[in-house]
């Protein structure tokens, strides 16, 4: 019989939903979450859970998959905070695994937006109304912005391969606010304030350094299992990202391909010029619901490195950087 932890919202901080209880259904896990702290400030109140910030919806959701997501041992799991450069990493994976059944001059991506091609677990993802988990065949690519200590625990268990992508505080700040109030009808949320907000740690999926550092620590522990990845670095040498990507998604590039160039074809076709070049990505979107109408083109926006210093002071940059310093403190992940 599904039930709710009947507590305190304490119970909520310190123990797992996999662990402790059998996952309520829509309206139980409703009235659980109307006991947990909410808090206004981004353009919908986020609620807190187990440290971590999230919309309402998403939580009602990573509680959900808790229950209908079964992992599989061969399942790859791309994982981000949100505007980490998920869309790049879903179109990478997608296309180094797939990379034998299609060819470059007539591959899905040409058509089909990188956010449609791999579904998020917690998330209803763009262009895709439902997802039967069980359905998908294996190898199933998805995709989740939950913190590590939140997916089922059988991911785990069953040895499932997790990327995790992130980029620098700063950056991903500037794209959470443009998305922000792009996406979400009436949203005029100045800088400033989406900045201390930050800083406290109180963003969606955040705080950040938390959601990082376990990702981090996992891979340190289970590098065969957690591959942990800078946007910065693919950045630099994205054919680099390529070849370590298909290495760790059992998939290396074989001498072959070295010497034909696929790593580069994968580059080329991934990158943001000729994303945003195909039609796919200028037009078209959907309703996402709650005043926010997600446009194809949203998850496209600069592309760069360092788009930080165009947004805010130097001296919020300093900042930023010496919170994360901080809170990253002998861990050894830096940014
Ligand atoms: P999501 O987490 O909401 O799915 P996500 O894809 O992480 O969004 O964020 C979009 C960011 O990735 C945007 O960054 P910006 O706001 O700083 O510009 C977007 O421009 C960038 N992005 C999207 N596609 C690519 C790509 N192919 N290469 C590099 N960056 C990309």
């Amino acid at each position: 019989m599904a039930h709710v932890p009947s507590d305190s919202v304490q119970e909520s901080v310190t123990k797992s939903p996999s662990e402790d209880h059998v996952l309520p259904k829509e309206t139980q896990l409703k009235d659980f979450i109307s006991t947990l702290p909410a808090r206004e400030g981004w353009s919908t109140p986020l609620i807190q859970y187990k440290k971590y910030w999230f919309r309402r919806q998403m939580l009602e959701k990573i509680l959900l998959v808790q229950d209908t997501y079964k992992p599989r041992t061969d399942d790859i799991i791309l994982a981000t905070q949100p505007k980490c450069g998920t869309t790049w990493l879903k179109a990478l994976a997608f296309t180094i695994t797939n990379r034998s059944r299609y060819s470059f001059a007539d591959h899905p991506l040409l058509t089909l937006h990188p956010q449609h091609v791999v579904p998020f677990i917690e998330i209803r993802s763009l262009g895709m109304d439902h997802i039967e988990f069980e359905t998908l065949p294996s190898p199933r690519l998805l995709a989740t912005h939950m913190p590590i200590s939140m997916l089922p625990s059988d991911t785990r268990s069953r040895g499932c391969r997790i990327v995790y992508l992130c980029q620098d505080p700063k950056d991903t700040l500037v794209s959470r606010l443009h998305f922000e109030n792009k996406v979400v009808k009436g949203c005029n949320l100045p800088m400033d304030n989406a900045f201390s907000m930050f800083c406290e740690g109180f963003s969606p999926y955040g705080p950040f350094w938390d959601h990082c550092r376990e990702y981090w620590e996992d891979s340190l522990a289970r590098p065969n299992n957690v591959l942990f990845m800078k946007y910065e670095e693919i950045m630099s040498d994205p054919v680099q990202g390529v070849r370590e990507l298909a290495k760790f998604l059992g998939v290396p590039l074989t001498e072959e391909e070295e010497s034909s160039g696929v790593a580069e074809e994968v580059v080329k076709l991934c990158s943001f010029e000729t994303l945003t070049s195909l039609q796919v990505n200028q037009v078209g979107g959907v309703d996402a619901g709650n005043k926010a109408y997600l446009d194809n083109s949203v998850f496209f926006r600069k592309g760069k490195v360092g788009d930080w210093t165009n947004h805010m002071s130097q001296e919020m940059g300093e900042k930023l950087d010496s919170i994360v310093q901080l809170k990253l403190q002998g861990c050894g992940l830096v940014f």
